[in-house]
């Protein structure tokens, strides 16, 4: 997907050295914005393979949001993505689902003169008293589908204050035109080579999903993302970008043609310090650099089985024409 290898590179030519609570160092690009048309194919990317191991943990994860579940006992038995973040009983503080399905609503002490609230046997309203966002967005696009406040939000500032991990991609819209299904993702910090493929794909799955149960048609994905930030290292060789970033920069600003990306690799290992052996994998650049040397190819089809999104599983998901490059390993920053 073009537009992913230019967030790829604009982040890398332009963005600035920062490190974070992980240890493991970033460079960061402030506000980055794309769109990519669904009707077009299925925007998983062609420059690494996403499909095999990655495509299952992918799927389980979207499955895991819908779901509600605010722990990662049954997602762990798939995939191990977001254990490093869970409690030693499982559970996830800030797990999308659970604010995607049940978000809080203020009980009665909390609730202001005047306000509005839904009651208690309100249709989106759980039995435990939580608002159903998802339901209330699907419900919205059958009944009102120019309605501009369509809007699923997984950010509580409350919990966001002492959460471990507050949600990275915190809110999404969606918005429909023509009989088509557009989303617009919102994200508050975008590990670039290893979880926006993820969140792409995921919400890319979403929309196909919804537009089955709301007789639309899939629409664009547009993608907002005010951290987008490439790992580049632990260590001394994440400390090495802090003075040798415009080095590279440099060099990347000369490259004329895809091949080129090569050359760069090239020389940042040889720039570089290695990496540490217990601090393998954390610098993404030489990665997606490779990325950025490969040509994208022709994007997939995916189908949906057109079910209540509490009903799908994994096989309701497939996946055609895939024809990746070859995987690369990344490991993640927690
Ligand atoms: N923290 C960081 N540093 N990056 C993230 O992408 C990220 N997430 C979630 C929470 N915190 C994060 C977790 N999501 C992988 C993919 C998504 C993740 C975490 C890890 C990952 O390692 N992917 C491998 C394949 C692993 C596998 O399938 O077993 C890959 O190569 O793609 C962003 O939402």
């Amino acid at each position: 997907m073009r537009q992913y290898l230019d967030l790829v590179a604009d982040v890398l030519a332009d963005g600035g050295y920062k490190p974070n609570r992980t240890g493991v160092d970033t460079v960061s690009g402030f506000s980055r914005h794309y769109t990519v048309d669904l009707a077009d194919g299925f925007p998983l990317l062609t420059t690494k393979k996403l499909s095999g191991f990655r495509w299952n943990s992918l799927i389980h994860e979207l499955l895991w949001y819908l779901s509600g579940e605010e722990h990662v006992r049954s997602l762990s038995e798939e995939t191990g993505i977001w254990d490093a973040w869970a409690d030693d009983e499982g559970r996830l503080d800030t797990a999308y689902g659970r604010f995607w399905r049940r978000y809080p609503v203020p009980d009665d002490e909390a609730r202001l003169p005047g306000e509005s609230w839904p009651d208690d046997d309100h249709r989106w309203r759980n039995d435990d008293g939580t608002f159903d966002q998802l339901a209330y967005a699907v419900d919205q696009l059958n009944e009102n589908p120019h309605s501009r406040r369509i809007v699923v939000n997984a950010w509580h500032p409350a919990n966001a204050a002492v959460s471990t991990l507050p949600p990275c991609h915190y809110t999404f819209v969606f918005n429909v035109r023509d009989g088509r299904l557009h989303t617009h993702l919102t994200q508050r910090s975008g590990d670039i080579a290893l979880g926006v493929p993820f969140n792409i794909a995921a919400y890319s799955l979403l929309t196909h999903a919804v537009a089955n149960r709301t007789g639309l048609n899939v629409g664009e994905f547009g993608h907002t993302v005010v951290d987008a930030h490439v790992y580049c290292g632990a260590g001394e060789r994440g400390a090495w970008y802090a003075d040798n970033l415009d080095r590279l920069q440099a060099r990347l600003g000369d490259v004329g043609n895809r091949e080129e990306y090569r050359d760069v690799r090239e020389w940042l290992e040889s720039a570089a310090p290695d990496e540490a052996d217990d601090e393998t994998g954390y610098d993404h650049v030489p990665g997606l650099l490779t990325q950025l040397s490969r040509e994208p190819r022709e994007r997939p089809t995916v189908e949906v089985a057109d079910k209540p999104l509490d009903d799908l599983t994994f096989d309701d998901f497939e996946l055609s024409g895939y024809d990746p490059a070859p995987g690369l390993a990344f490991s993640v920053a927690e």
